[in-house]
């Protein structure tokens, strides 16, 4: 083994190495100890260059990974089709490594640190046989920057580090700025298909490795991940969800600031003054529309920061200051279209990697949603012949584009400022088609938090004056917190202490009520636009709104209706709250609570009693 110090000196006698792109010992040694167990043919240090782009794109092309969509219609894009098994992330193989059970909390699988890397280093040893393995450095958020963070992927999926182009600040800047004294994170990535096996033969590749052996591990103490086995999205591209939420989470909690999974949007008033929310939903409640909303109400503007991931950090000024640490869009596909996302749709007009959607005969691409008609005939997302009678999907549900947010046409200018911009509003909100009303501010830092808590989205739906079937997702986290979500709630109370009359306002929102004929109360979308105009009001002091048991809903008259068609009836519904039913929540949110034991903090169970007691006076 050899200590690199010059370029030309070879990492280790087995793999033959690129010019390394660093000096520094700390990744040159932990560098040459992953290509020692991994034994990749060659290493390739990423500059995150555009001929690196196109050498690696027209490789997969080569490979059959990736097709090239017609330059006309779909410049510099590709397809790319997954193993039909390899779709999605992976929750039920997804570690958090703690020393402590507790510390992972019992919403998340765990392992002890120790146990994990004996059943990964078998795994891993001679996983890049055959392969190049990429070194691929990125910084999440403005590189340099006082909130943004470090970290080098290893990864021998080309796929994976043209995925991480687009969604970090991947390359040389992100790479000089991992001094000697700075703290980054290490994230190693497998698909777990070598093409030489034991016996030293060669084995052909296919167009999508992975293995069916599949294992999702965040390490907190050591700020470390390994992935191996899965080509797909979140698994793959450890920047995302591994470190950005689980990871940083744990950071956070640690240096006094908040990682999560939270789209964030600038606002401009008709008196062209700004305001900026982040917004926490489950998956699949709508985060990318919301990001891109085009507002209804007259004079309103909104623009687009992110879509999936904020980083919040109080600014020198006392203030809650907020970055997106990504630079693109990992977004679902199927039900984006013209009606619904039309700042999606011109996004994506170019250099955008589509996964698992369908290849239209002109070479463009199709998902359910995109359009009203669909393509007399296509390719699906698994290769096969496709017409609108062939009673399948033609893209998988969560296929998705990959997109740098600078073609956003709605995007911010401040989506790159690094100090952050200053957090006026939070949202909480779920998938609810009964009891939550359509907007209530919290009447307390406390009470936000205990909103937070006990997001929930109904499974079922439920008749009236009857819960459905909850899924709770505590601040839309529930995949994604690093540690004991219990200790994650007493964080953000702390947070709400040192932020003291400079935290934002904490509101719950629900897009979805459903009236007892099963239909929408609420039109949704642009309309939206009208809850923010009562959101900026009441952060102005120019709303009054109305206390209620649940908190503080828009007194009568004071949401904007103007230009829409909502009977009273619906409008009254859409508020209403019917207390046995909140009552019988309330039930379920002690049970709930309950798996956390003494680590759930007493000022949400006294939320919880002020909560019931509130109702009961009803
Ligand atoms: O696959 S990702 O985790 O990146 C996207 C998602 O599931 O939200
Ligand atoms: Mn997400």
């Amino acid at each position: 083994m050899t200590v690199i110090d010059t370029p030309d000196v070879t990492i280790n006698s087995a793999a033959a190495t690129g010019e390394p792109t660093t000096g520094n010992s700390e990744v040159l040694a932990w560098v040459t100890k992953i290509a020692e167990l991994t034994q990749p043919e060659y290493i390739h240090w990423c500059d995150g260059s555009q001929s690196e782009w196109s050498a690696l794109t027209e490789e997969l092309v080569a490979a059959g990974t990736l097709t090239p969509l017609n330059k006309n219609l779909r410049p510099g894009s590709f397809l790319a089709r997954s193993h039909p098994a390899d779709v999605a992330r992976v929750e039920d193989r997804t570690f958090i490594c703690t020393e402590h059970q507790a510390d992972a909390g019992p919403t998340n699988n765990w392992s002890e640190p120790a146990a994990m890397l004996e059943t990964l280093t078998p795994l891993f040893r001679g996983s890049m046989r055959g392969r190049t393995m990429y070194v691929v450095p990125f910084s999440m958020g403005p590189v340099g920057g006082p909130i943004s963070q470090l970290g080098i992927q290893i990864t021998d999926s080309p796929y994976a580090v043209l995925n991480m182009r687009i969604m970090t600040r991947m390359g040389q800047d992100a790479m000089d700025h991992i001094t000697p004294d700075t703290e980054w994170v290490r994230t190693v990535h497998s698909v777990g298909m070598p093409l030489v096996n034991d016996a030293g033969e060669s084995i052909d590749d296919v167009e999508w490795p992975c293995n069916d052996t599949k294992y999702i591990c965040q390490f907190p103490d050591t700020l470390e991940v390994w992935s191996f086995g899965s080509g797909y999205g979140g698994n793959a591209l450890l920047s995302k969800k591994c470190f950005a939420l689980r990871i940083a989470s744990v950071m956070a909690r640690k240096d006094g600031w908040l990682a999560e999974h939270m789209l964030l949007i600038k606002l401009t008033s008709p008196a062209g003054k700004d305001y900026h929310v982040a917004a926490a939903f489950p998956s699949a409640c709508g985060k990318t529309n919301l990001a891109m909303l085009r507002p209804t109400v007259p004079g309103w503007n909104v623009e687009t920061i992110g879509d999936d991931i904020a980083w919040l950090r109080p600014g020198p000024d006392g203030t809650l200051r907020a970055i997106n640490p990504e630079a693109g869009f990992f977004g679902v596909a199927p039900g984006t279209g013209y009606s619904t996302n039309p700042v999606a749709m011109d996004s994506i007009w170019g250099n955008t990697i589509f996964t698992n959607v369908a290849l239209t005969d002109e070479g463009d691409v199709w998902w359910e949603g995109m359009t009203e008609t669909p393509p007399a005939h296509a390719i699906d997302w698994e290769g096969n012949e496709w017409t609108p009678d062939s009673g399948r999907l033609a893209a998988h549900p969560n296929s998705r584009f990959t997109v740098p947010i600078t073609q956003c046409p709605t995007v911010a200018q401040e989506w790159s400022e690094s100090e952050g911009v200053p957090l006026d509003a939070i949202l909480f909100g779920g998938r609810r088609a009964t009891n939550v009303p359509l907007v209530t501010e919290s009447l307390s830092w406390e009470h936000g938090v205990f909103i937070g808590a006990t997001v929930s989205s109904e499974k079922t739906a439920a008749q009236e004056g009857t819960v459905g079937e909850l899924r709770r997702d505590p601040f839309g986290m529930l995949p994604f917190c690093g540690y004991n979500m219990a200790d994650y709630w007493s964080h953000w109370l702390e947070m709400g202490e040192s932020l003291g009359d400079k935290a934002p306002r904490i509101f719950q929102v629900n897009w979805f009520r459903k009236g007892d004929d099963g239909r929408f109360l609420w039109p949704g979308f642009g309309d939206n636009s009208r809850v923010l105009e009562w959101i900026v009001r009441r952060v102005e002091g120019e709303a009054e709104g109305q206390e209620i048991a649940v908190g503080r809903i828009p007194a009568a008259g004071e949401l904007n209706v103007e230009g829409i068609e909502i009977p009273a009836q619906d409008m009254t519904e859409l508020f209403d709250v019917n207390p046995q039913s909140w009552l019988a929540e309330c039930d379920l949110t002690d049970e709930y609570f309950a798996q956390f034991g003494d680590r759930v903090p007493a000022a949400l169970s006294e939320q919880l009693t002020g909560l019931r007691s509130r109702l009961s006076a009803m």
